[in-house]
């Protein structure tokens, strides 16, 4: 059982070549910069795109995630998938009942057979159980399904599962997490750290679901444009020009 998850660090890059446009955000999915979390109201975002340390904090806190250490703290891309569904949906306060989760605990819950998938978002802090005020979860499904740009699970309950994983959906009938089968990495994504970069600037990698320790990795990567993946990539590829112009 891993005691902590496993966080680069370890392959950085420096990109100079992708256009840097100052006033756009950091991620092609994106709120305002203000989220309502259980009646809170939490800008964590100021309006000339710069994160808002103070906002932030709080915004954990909520989430329960672990501030204090950079490696634990709440995903941005989490954060702003979370405000652009809320924006979007006009929805009120998200009612949270599950954010944070430390391998301990999810691996305590599948023990009890609780829902909780081995290779869990929420242990990356990039996932929640949510309830959006005055949208039915239902519609949030739909919503972020065609959204096609994250996970979002809905059991036809009141809460809904959303995370900045990999585009999937489940619902009760396809959900695999009472599967006890040993997942050997095999759901393991490396995400990157923000979806745009001034040029030269530092690209993070983060591995992500990994449920076998140790793990190693190849220092040679390469690096493949949208082009590139339309016939070759053995991931399935989607075009991203619409949301990403010039990429
Ligand atoms: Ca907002």
């Amino acid at each position: 059982m891993p005691v902590k998850k496993l966080l680069l660090g370890l392959a950085l890059l420096s990109v100079s070549s992708l256009a840097w446009a100052g006033t756009n955000p950091r991620y092609w999915i994106s709120g305002d910069g203000t989220l309502v979390v259980n009646q809170q109201t939490l800008t964590y975002r100021s309006p000339d795109g710069s994160y808002n340390e103070a906002g932030l904090k709080k915004l954990n806190r909520v989430f329960q995630a672990d501030w204090e250490d950079p490696q634990e703290r709440m995903s941005l891309r989490f954060v702003e998938i979370l405000d652009y569904v809320q924006d979007q949906m006009q929805g009120g306060s998200y009612n949270l009942k599950s954010g944070y989760r430390s391998p301990k605990l999810n691996h305590s819950l599948r023990d009890q057979g609780k829902l909780a998938a081995q290779s869990s978002m929420h242990i990356e802090a990039a996932a929640g159980d949510l309830i959006l005020g005055g949208v039915d979860s239902a519609q949030v499904f739909e919503f972020v399904k065609s959204l096609d740009c994250c996970g979002i699970g809905y059991y036809h309950g009141r809460h809904f599962h959303m995370d900045s994983g990999p585009s999937r959906y489940w619902d009760e009938k396809t959900s695999k997490t009472e599967d006890k089968t040993p997942q050997e990495n095999e759901k393991l994504i490396l995400q990157t750290d923000y979806d745009r970069y001034k040029p030269g600037e530092t690209m993070g990698l983060k591995f992500m679901r990994v449920t076998n320790y140790p793990i190693g990795v190849d220092p040679q990567l390469s690096w493949a444009s949208c082009k590139d993946w339309a016939n070759s990539c053995p991931f399935p590829a989607r075009p991203i020009s619409s949301s990403c112009p010039g990429c």
